[in-house]
């Protein structure tokens, strides 16, 4: 159970609070599971309705019958009670009662699971990655691969400036989908369980490492649809969610398109021959814009707060290391990732710093090139 959970369920519990004792016409509605925006959604909500009035005429039933006995059999009307021990009409009765209950409700249930578990290939499919805390997707029909991280600004999470409307439900990358098209997620996960959740499709699937699980959706309503993680997936659980863009066909290939000429500038940028003083300069500028502030333009840093970059072990001789750092951050410190640079900028300003205050002369002098961020990037399997 996450805290996201415990918060909403929280938020459930006061809101129903709220109604009992508002005096307004309260969203009842609201309490209830959503219909979600597919056919399957769709199903599985009448499902749930249908369930829970078979609940509600049971209760109704036997808490009648309760009620009734307690009231009609006071010892002051019938001092002697009846005994029925060992009758075998009524045991009969009871257990077959629930077994034909139970048979009902599992014909419709098994019905709608059959249609949910079916991992026929899709027009279009999608391999979905679970990764602390993360989720890649690839196209394997569109040549489309990417990272989908949690946009939320760091300052919010921090309570340091006001949330903003959808917070911890947003991305840098939205899944994109186009409408009327069955789509399969093939989901796995590359380090621990993770599970792809997106209500409005009555989607939740585990995202298991080794393992591929499918699920598919056929949306019909163009719109932006949001999940998460539901899998206590370690530190970050709460921080990794789900976005999907639903659109029309023609503005699904134009999507596609412009990811693909993205992907091959990029590539072009990356495969360039890069030199050091290419680098170098570019490097200076982004080290003015993202490290000045803590590292200073004289690379000395601020002493017992913020480490001198000239002279450090890292940058003089550590290579792997400094991009890491670059790309996860030092947690528990003021240093964050800054993965969300493109890979030029992050080879530059590393390099950057690699060839500067001395540094180049004083350790192993090498380059850290677009194509090393890159291979980093990739998943490490
Ligand atoms: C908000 C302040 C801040 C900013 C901005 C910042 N850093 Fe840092 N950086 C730190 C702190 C603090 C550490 C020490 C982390 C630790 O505890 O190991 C650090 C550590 C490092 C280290 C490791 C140094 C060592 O010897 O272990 C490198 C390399 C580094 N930063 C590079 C950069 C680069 C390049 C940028 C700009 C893209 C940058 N930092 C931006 C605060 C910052
Ligand atoms: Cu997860």
């Amino acid at each position: 159970m996450s805290f996201k959970y415990l918060q909403n369920l929280q938020i459930k519990i006061m809101s129903a609070l709220l109604i009992f004792s508002a005096p307004m016409k309260a969203d009842w509605f609201a309490l209830n599971m959503t219909r979600g925006v597919t056919d399957i959604s769709n199903e599985v909500f009448e499902l749930h309705m249908l369930i829970f009035w078979i609940c509600v005429a049971i209760g109704v039933v036997v808490f009648g019958v309760m009620f009734y006995s307690m009231y009609a059999h006071t010892k002051k009307k019938n001092p002697v009670a009846a005994s029925f021990h060992e009758n075998h009409k009524v045991e009969i009765a009871w257990t077959i009662i629930p077994f034909l209950i139970l048979i009902a409700m599992a014909i419709p249930a098994s019905k709608t699971l059959v249609k949910i578990y079916d991992d026929e290939a899709g027009d279009l499919n999608i391999q979905v990655t679970g990764y602390q805390w993360k989720w890649q997707y690839n196209y394997l029909e569109d040549d489309v691969s990417f990272f989908s991280n949690l946009s939320t600004d760091m300052d919010e999470i921090n309570n340091l400036v006001p949330k903003g409307e959808n917070y911890l439900q947003e991305v840098d990358e939205m899944v994109v989908i186009p409408v009327g098209k069955k789509v399969r997620f093939l989901i796995t996960a590359n380090d621990v369980i993770h599970s792809w959740w997106m209500p409005a499709f009555a989607i939740k699937q585990d995202a298991i490492p080794g393992f591929v699980n499918t699920a598919w959706t056929k949306v019909d309503k163009p719109g932006i649809y949001r999940g998460k993680c539901t899998e206590l997936c370690g530190k970050n659980h709460g921080f990794m969610p789900i976005v999907v863009k639903v659109v029309e066909q023609n503005e699904y290939d134009e999507w596609v398109s412009g990811k693909k000429e993205a992907a091959m500038k990029m590539a072009e940028l990356t495969t360039k021959d890069w030199t050091a003083e290419e680098l170098v300069a570019r490097g200076e500028s982004v080290y003015a814009v993202n490290c000045v502030a803590c590292h200073q333009t004289n690379g000395q840093g601020i002493p017992g707060i913020f480490p001198a970059l000239a002279g450090s072990d890292v940058v003089l001789n550590n290579k792997e290391r400094n991009i890491e750092i670059l790309m996860e951050g030092v947690q528990g410190a003021a240093m964050n990732s800054f993965s969300y640079l493109s890979e030029v900028e992050l080879a530059a300003v590393i390099t950057y710093t690699r060839q500067s205050w001395g540094n180049k002369e004083n350790g192993d002098g090498e380059i850290v090139v677009p194509k090393d961020i890159v291979d980093y990037k990739k998943p490490k399997i």
